[in-house]
C-alpha cells in the first residue's frame, strides 16, 4: 500500500479505485480578470500559481486511470438556487447574475463560469455543480462517491479557506478520509491559506492531512493504476 509522506503522519492510500482526486472550482470566474472574484474585490492574479501544479496532478491521475472529481460554484440563469443572502453579500461592483465581460457573474454555463481551459475536465470525469461553498451542500457528490467506492479524497483548488476547506470538513464529518495538497490550493489571502493548512491538521488531523503535490505525485506513482 502506497504512503503519502503527510503532516500530521503519513497518509496510507487505499488501494487505486478508492481514493479520488478533487479538484474545487478552479473557474475563470476566480481565476480571472472580470468573474465574481474579481467583482468581490480581490487580486485574482494570486490563484494562478495552483494551475501547473493541478495540472500536473490531473495528468498523473489521468495516466493511471484514477477518480477524478471537479466541481463547479454557480447557480441556475434564474437564480432560484441563490439564497438572498448570498446574492446580497459583500460590496460587489457586480453581483451575482449581472452581466460581466465573461457573462453573466456566477451562472452555470456562461463563459465565465467554465474551469480554466489549462484544467478542462475529460469525458469520464465527474464535474459537480454546486450552489454553495461546500460541494456536499444540495448535489450528488456524497451518493457519487459512495456508488464508486471511494473513501478517500485529495483536496487541490480554490480558495482555500471557502470552498476547499469547507468541503474539506464537510467529507470528513461524513467519514471520508480527506488531504489538503498544499501547493495545489490558494487564496485570496496568502495568511488565510497558511493558516488552512495548519488548522486542518492541527490536533492530530482534526480535519484531515496535508501534503506537497510531489509527495502526493510520488505516492501515487507507486500504484499500479485504477479501474477504467
Ligand atoms: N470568495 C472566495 O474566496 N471564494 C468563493 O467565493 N468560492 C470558492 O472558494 N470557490
Amino acid at each position: 500500500m502506497a504512503s503519502i509522506a503527510a503532516k500530521p503522519s503519513a497518509f496510507e492510500l487505499p488501494p487505486p479505485g478508492a481514493y479520488a482526486l478533487v479538484v474545487i472550482d478552479m473557474q475563470r470566474d476566480f481565476l480571472e480578470p472580470g468573474g465574481f472574484g474579481e467583482a468581490l474585490g480581490n487580486q485574482v492574479a494570486r490563484l494562478r500559481p495552483s494551475i501547473p501544479v493541478v495540472a500536473k496532478l490531473l495528468s498523473v491521475f489521468r495516466d493511471r486511470h484514477l477518480p477524478i472529481v471537479h466541481t463547479v460554484e454557480g447557480h441556475r440563469p434564474d437564480l432560484t438556487d441563490c439564497p438572498p443572502s448570498k446574492l446580497a453579500r459583500g460590496q460587489a461592483r457586480l453581483r451575482i447574475g449581472d452581466p460581466g465581460p465573461m457573462g453573466r457573474i456566477l451562472i452555470l454555463g456562461e463563459p465565465g463560469n467554465a474551469i480554466v481551459p489549462e484544467l478542462a475536465p475529460v469525458p469520464g470525469e465527474l464535474v459537480i455543480a454546486k450552489p454553495g461553498k461546500g460541494a456536499f451542500c444540495r448535489t450528488d457528490l456524497e451518493t457519487m462517491l459512495r456508488k464508486r467506492g471511494i473513501t478517500h479524497l485529495l483536496f487541490a483548488g480554490v480558495t482555500t479557506e471557502v470552498c476547499v476547506q469547507t468541503t474539506m470538513r464537510e467529507a470528513n464529518d461524513r467519514g471520508f478520509e480527506c488531504l489538503l495538497i498544499e501547493d495545489a490550493t490558494e487564496s485570496y489571502f496568502p495568511e488565510f491559506k497558511q493558516a488552512t493548512i495548519e488548522m486542518v491538521r492541527a490536533q492530530g488531523g482534526i480535519v484531515g492531512w496535508t501534503a506537497t503535490s510531489d509527495e502526493v505525485v510520488g505516492a501515487v506513482e507507486e500504484t499500479k493504476g485504477g479501474r477504467s
